[in-house]
């Protein structure tokens, strides 16, 4: 195994994460250092549900003050859906389910979801983990990534 076929392994794991460099730099200098990167790696291939919950909140808590808000799932849903042209206003689209999403997640009714809100919807359904857009790897490119990674570390002891 070369560099660049690993590079080709880690960007088939990585491509459904968008928000992949921020959930990895924790000390958001801007750079994800070999220890963030071997974290974050070890989070998606071994992590409990609690890390990828943590994980996942932070991604979508886009500015960072601990409640995902309407605005934020607004801009993610209208990121991560299929643009419909036939619809005359797909913007009402979005709202919709942002109320319909807010209304299933926000346990204390508040109009935003703190994390509490979101880990007991995402104990009750495991799916609302990525409710507002994939974060994680799927589970076929991380089965790849550990075939190859897995089958001779040793080929990494010379990189
Ligand atoms: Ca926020
Ligand atoms: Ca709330």
């Amino acid at each position: 195994m070369n560099r660049k076929k690993l590079q080709k392994l880690t960007d088939t794991l990585t491509k459904n994460c968008k928000h992949l460099f921020r959930g990895f730099d924790k000390d958001n200098d801007g750079c994800v250092n070999v220890s963030e990167w071997v974290n974050g790696l070890s989070l998606f291939l071994r992590g409990s549900l609690e890390e990828k919950m943590r994980y996942c909140f932070e991604v979508f808590d886009l500015n960072g003050d601990g409640f995902i808000s309407k605005e934020e799932m607004f801009h993610m849903l209208k990121n991560s859906l299929l643009k419909q042209p036939s619809e005359e206003d797909p913007d009402e689209g979005i709202k919709d389910l942002v109320e319909t999403t807010l209304k299933k997640m926000d346990h204390d009714h508040d109009g935003k979801l703190s994390f509490a809100d979101y880990e007991k919807a995402v104990r009750e359904e495991t799916l609302l983990l990525e409710a507002f857009g994939p974060c994680l790897p799927d589970p076929k490119s991380q089965m790849e990534f550990e075939a190859q990674v897995f089958k001779d570390p040793n080929e990494f002891s010379d990189m």
